[in-house]
């Protein structure tokens, strides 16, 4: 018993733009989502699908195969497609993502087409480098397959016009260095932001963070050699990198850093193209990437097709209406997504990977061991963790450890370029007659900058740079 009227497709394809309306079908049924397209989360791509079905372009970013994702379109219903109107193959394309390569079975999926996983926290702080396997894995888009015969990287925006280099040049002209860097996704740690008020994005653990080595060529060496000098400098502001990985419309993922960063000798941004040793695997951005140390996630493009030195920033989606911070009073009718900068260095971090919130200790234990990661932007270099098992009444320092070795430290790394995390630890005698433990952690590092208390006055609608105290709540039994 619908009484909803029925629609042709000659009907739904012509409400193909703001002005003559915004249709779309989907299962059969005709949408009007005219007033959705200025507050979709995902930008203005969402017209690319006016007058047509949904489902080839869901296909492709399968954050929508989500429950609450139907309940908005459910909304904006307003009748049914002709029943010979709604053929299979407008509707049945072939899965982008089925070259996309196997992964670790140990990972917690947040989503599988794009593919997004972090390592269980009890595993991340096993080993100081984390294994690439388990190496947390946050692509946009379906993993390209490059192959490294034909691969090339070009370059825009030197004196001598577009530069195209092979992988062979690039491990052969330069020299080779290694370093090593944390990546933390600007969303690490969302889904605690996320119980104070629903953010829009996915639903990350404290694990969207992770360790490794890197060897490559340093963009500056290669920018250099290929004429990179002072006129250049004196009109570029940016460096933009493009990936590999493109959408249904051709455009690839983006993302730029300032060109300071980019040339500093003390900026160790790379070209790199090996992880941990080895070949940088499929999901991280075979066969080159570039490692931005001290910088969000997100700037560090993986398959890396192009570098453009420029006076503007990139235009992207992700680097002009995502990654952005705003106040708590900023909702998704009055965000302005150009009044805020892009997030480049992070602020500092901190979580305990031992302990799960609701989860029980015994009583009869005489002390309980705490542990975690650290971990601050901008080459920031942690200084110390607190860690309190009262909420943050009285408070214990703990022990940091920066290298693969237990129970050794290295030696500090030279100021401004501490890129990678540290772990802690703590044993502290279990407090006699209490039910329930609130442990927290804390970080400070080398500029005395700490985390906030609490999650509230720094809420944001986008749930990033979420780094609050870590609580979690374990019972005594
Ligand atoms: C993200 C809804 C159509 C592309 C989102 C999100 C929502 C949403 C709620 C946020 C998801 C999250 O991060 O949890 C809708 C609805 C649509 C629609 C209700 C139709 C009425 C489209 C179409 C496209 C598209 C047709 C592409 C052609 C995207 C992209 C993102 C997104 C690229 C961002 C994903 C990311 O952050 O990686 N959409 N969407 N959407 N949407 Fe849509
Ligand atoms: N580069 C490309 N080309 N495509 C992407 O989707 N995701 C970015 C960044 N580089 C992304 C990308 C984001 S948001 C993060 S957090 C890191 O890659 C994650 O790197 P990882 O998957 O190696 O952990
Ligand atoms: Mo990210």
């Amino acid at each position: 018993t619908n009484s909803l009227p029925v629609y042709s497709q000659e009907e739904v394809i012509k409400h193909c733009s703001v002005e003559k309306g915004v249709w779309v079908t989907y299962k059969g049924g005709v949408y009007d989502i005219t007033d959705f397209v200025a507050i979709h989360p995902g930008g203005d791509k969402i017209l690319l699908a006016a007058g047509k079905a949904l489902e080839p372009f869901w296909a492709l970013y399968a954050v929508h195969g989500q429950e609450h994702i139907l309940e908005i379109l459910s909304e904006y219903k307003i009748g049914i497609l002709r029943a010979e109107d709604n053929k299979k193959e407008d509707t049945e394309t072939a899965d982008p993502y089925s070259t996309d390569p196997a992964r670790h079975p140990a990972l917690i999926v947040n989503s599988l087409k794009p593919f997004n996983a972090e390592p269980p926290p009890a595993i991340l702080t096993d080993s100081y480098i984390t294994p690439s396997a388990i190496f947390f894995k946050r692509n946009h888009l379906p993993v390209p397959r490059v192959d490294p015969k034909t691969y090339r990287l070009k370059i825009e925006g030197l004196p001598g016009g577009t530069v195209s280099l092979t992988l062979d040049d690039l491990k052969s002209h330069f020299p080779k260095h290694t370093i090593m860097a944390t990546l933390q996704c600007a969303g690490n740690r969302r889904s605690e932001m996320n119980k104070v008020k629903q953010v829009k994005g996915l639903n990350w653990g404290i694990a969207a963070i992770s360790n490794a080595t890197w060897s490559g060529a340093y963009l500056r060496d290669v920018l250099y050699h290929y004429g990179f000098g002072p006129e250049v400098a004196a009109k570029a502001r940016h460096v933009q990198f493009e990936g590999l990985d493109a959408d249904v419309t051709g455009t690839a993922y983006g993302a730029s850093i300032p060109l300071n960063k980019a040339m500093s000798e003390e900026g160790d941004v790379l070209l790199a193209y090996e992880m941990n040793g080895e070949d940088l695997p499929a999901d991280h951005g075979f066969p080159v990437r570039v490692i931005v140390p001290g910088v969000v996630g997100a700037r560090n493009v993986k398959w890396l097709g192009k570098i453009i030195i420029s006076e503007e920033e990139s235009q992207s989606h992700w680097q002009q209406n995502d990654y952005k911070g705003f106040s708590p009073g900023t909702d998704w009718d009055t965000v302005d997504f150009k009044s805020a900068p892009s997030i480049q260095e992070l602020p500092i971090q901190s979580a305990i990977t031992n302990l799960t919130d609701g989860s029980s200790v015994d009583r009869d234990m005489e002390n309980l061991t705490v542990k975690g990661y650290t971990w601050s932007g901008g080459g920031r270099e942690v200084v110390r963790v607190d860690v309190s098992l009262d909420g943050g009444k009285t408070w214990h320092v703990a022990k940091l450890q920066n290298s693969e070795e237990r129970e050794i430290s290295a030696p500090s790394p030279p100021p401004g370029r501490a890129w990678a995390w540290k772990f802690w630890e703590i044993t502290i005698p279990l407090p006699e007659g209490v039910q329930e433990l609130e442990v927290v952690c804390k970080a400070v590092d080398s500029s005395y900058n700490t985390q906030p208390d609490s999650m509230p006055p720094i809420w944001n609608l986008r749930g990033v740079l979420s780094n609050a105290w870590h609580r979690v709540r374990v019972k005594v039994k």
